[in-house]
């Protein structure tokens, strides 16, 4: 096992919600993972190779807080710290069908509702001198591309809008770039689950078995590797 590291990062839950989709793929994936280490270990054990591919990286997980004001700091704190090898930064975008690799982030903040620090920027630029915006550095299309052939709904986003989201993603690609570090980076966006939509049967909503099984693809895809069938897919 080599150990190459993925840090994934989910949102707090915000404007009025309970939940945050984003926490729990998190919590999925982080099962995931320690199932699988623990069933490699028993193999490794047995003196079998099985599942070994599907322990290439390790996860470093984190949730933020929905904060202009903080967000900054502690993305690029893990960044600096954890040293990374490649960064996919989740959150959740209310009535959204589909899982969305986000493609730019764009130097500026205008909320329509509150943080949850009670902040709320007006045309206001994420770094008085940075630049405009960042393209993600992830593979959108191939990600995009292998989560629609599993069957989940998946598009690129032209825009990550000018929440927290985008805030996280530019600040993200902004510490990358200014340390140089080339490595892949960027935002998915994902729906609504159901649960939270329960009330609203017009807006769209995804299942957390689909949102998990489409980020665990992206995760795949983004640090290069074949998608290799496992019993947590199945799930
Ligand atoms: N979605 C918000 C911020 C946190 C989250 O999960 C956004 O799209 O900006």
């Amino acid at each position: 096992m080599n150990n190459r590291r993925l840090l994934i990062t989910a949102f707090e839950p915000f404007g009025g919600e309970t939940v945050n989709p984003t926490m729990l793929v998190l919590n999925e994936l982080k099962e995931q993972q320690s199932a699988r280490k623990h069933s490699s270990c028993k193999a490794q054990g047995t003196g079998s190779a099985a599942e070994t591919s599907d322990l290439a990286y390790e996860l470093i997980t984190a949730v933020l807080p929905v904060a202009f004001k903080w967000v900054s700091a502690q993305i690029r704190e893990l960044l600096r710290t954890e040293q990374p090898d490649a960064v996919i930064c989740l959150g959740q975008a209310g009535g959204r069908a589909a899982v969305t690799p986000e493609r730019i982030a764009v130097n500026l903040a205008d909320a329509r509702i509150a943080d949850n620090a009670g902040f709320m920027p007006e045309d206001t630029p994420l770094r008085e001198e940075g630049p405009a915006a960042y393209f993600s550095t992830l593979p959108i299309k191939q990600i995009v591309q292998a989560i629609s052939d599993a069957g989940i709904r998946a598009s690129v986003s032209n825009s990550a809008g000018l929440y927290v989201c985008n805030c996280l993603m530019y600040h993200t690609l902004d510490f990358l770039a200014q340390e140089r570090r080339s490595i892949p980076a960027g935002f998915i966006h994902v729906p609504y689950l159901p649960e939270q939509t329960a009330n609203r049967p017009e807006v769209p909503c995804m299942e957390l078995t689909d949102m998990t099984k489409a980020i665990r693809i992206a995760a795949d895809i983004t640090m290069g590797l074949e998608r290799v069938q496992s019993p947590a897919d199945t799930r």
